[in-house]
């Protein structure tokens, strides 16, 4: 233990923090890298080319093996179909196993077929409506083939004029076809909403907010839950608020970590908003301490839905992984008695001390004495880097996998 942590450590206990406590929920913390952000991705002007991106879902598991590698939290990788059917799921979860991972949320494409194009489960053609269903059926049951428990569901749904759709009738098609999907999930499975307001549509989008995912995932049942995706809100909207929210409904089962400044960038998480990323753990780590409401929070899929147009692929996604850690640790050092006492004085700027004065707090030196408890590099970023394996995957060549 070095002489700067024990200092550091002296001085949280002092304010009341319990550091065991916050060592033990760090090494437990584990959050989901996508196979999507190991391959090429662009924005609708380009899509720039990168050498030694993963050219099968086989070259994905072993890029985000690495990360899990450096990082020591991220065994577990999404999945989306078509861009990662293969012919045998066995073997993706066999290989994933010897890799150190499993396969986590199957994600299921509704916005790439020609078929689409006037919608999915929402179109008025129920032919379509009825091949959209069957690959949600299809995704079920890759899902149990792989072992995974998470169908996350991003419709893409949408019109671009008024009067294009009826409104009301999408909304029924969409809760019929939902049903069926819900009723063919196992016993322990769960579907995950997302929901956004905006993208590809313009006018307006079938499952627009965190009302309608609530709404339709309250009419399904308790295995159907509300995603948040950081991206997919109007700007100036407290998710916070929504999160807590959706915690005390026991309505929220996972999120899409990523960053945004304008739209649905994709950015590497906490790259543009690192204080609104701390207020939502801040909010995760309240429930988790509520005996109403700690059995939702212990449920949440934590999972990164990210995609790099400039970055180099492996580092971004590392780094998205310990901008989250860092996060995740200073709101475990929110002192929430301190925090109910300003709160039940009014004290107003003493309840918002305490709040920042946690996301203020430097904490590398506490994540550095963590990793090395679990047998980690202290600095994961400066470990990937010098393994060489960024260049070793160079030989894979330009065009590799992208959004097909
Ligand atoms: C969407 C949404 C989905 C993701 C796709 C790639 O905007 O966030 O979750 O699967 O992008
Ligand atoms: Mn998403
Ligand atoms: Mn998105």
């Amino acid at each position: 233990m070095s002489d700067e942590y024990k200092l550091w450590e002296e001085k949280q206990q002092d304010k009341g923090i319990n550091i065991g406590w916050v060592k033990d929920r760090l090494k437990s913390f584990k959050v989901e890298t996508p196979s999507w952000g190991y391959g090429d991705s662009g924005t609708r002007f380009k899509t720039f080319k990168q050498a030694g991106v993963p050219r099968n879902l086989f070259e994905k598991l072993e890029d985000a093996a690495q990360v899990n590698k450096y990082t020591g939290m991220c065994p577990t990788v999404a999945i989306h179909i078509p861009w990662d059917k293969v012919d045998d799921y066995g073997k993706v979860k066999e290989y994933a196993a010897q890799l150190g991972l499993k396969i986590g949320a199957v994600n299921p494409n509704l916005f790439q077929d020609d078929d689409y194009k006037f919608g999915s489960l929402t179109n008025v053609k129920a032919d379509i409506r009825r091949k959209a269903t069957e690959h949600m059926l299809e995704c079920i049951d890759i899902a149990k083939e792989v072992g995974s428990n998470i169908i996350s569901l991003w419709l893409a749904d949408g019109t671009n004029y008024p009067g294009q759709g009826d409104f009301r009738m999408r909304k029924h098609y969409l809760e019929q076809c939902l049903k069926e999907v819900y009723d063919a999930l196992g016993d322990n499975m769960r579907l995950l909403i997302e929901y956004k307001c905006f993208e590809p549509a313009f006018y307006h989008t079938d499952i627009a907010d965190w009302g309608m995912s609530y709404t339709f995932s309250s009419k399904l049942g308790p295995k159907a839950q509300v995603l948040v995706d950081l991206g997919h809100h109007l700007q100036g909207t407290n998710v916070e608020h929504i999160v807590a929210f959706l915690l005390d409904e026991g309505k929220i089962g996972g999120f899409h970590f990523n960053n945004r400044k304008y739209a649905d960038d994709d950015l590497i998480v906490g790259s543009i908003n690192p204080y609104e990323l701390f207020l939502i753990f801040n909010e995760l780590i309240a429930a988790s301490l509520d005996e109403n409401t700690a059995q939702t929070a212990a449920n949440i899929a934590y999972m990164i839905d990210q995609s790099h147009c400039i970055e180099p692929k492996i580092p971004a996604m590392i780094r998205s992984v310990l901008n989250i850690q860092t996060a995740y640790a200073k709101a475990l050092l929110v002192n929430h008695d301190k925090l109910r006492r300003a709160q039940e004085t009014n004290d107003v700027m003493a309840a918002e001390a305490v709040v920042r004065e946690a996301f203020e707090t430097d904490v590398q030196p506490l994540l550095e004495a963590v990793r090395e408890e679990m047998g980690l590099q202290p600095d994961p970023m400066a470990a990937y880097i010098k393994s060489g394996y960024g260049e070793k995957i160079l030989s894979r060549g330009v065009g590799g996998k992208g959004w097909e």
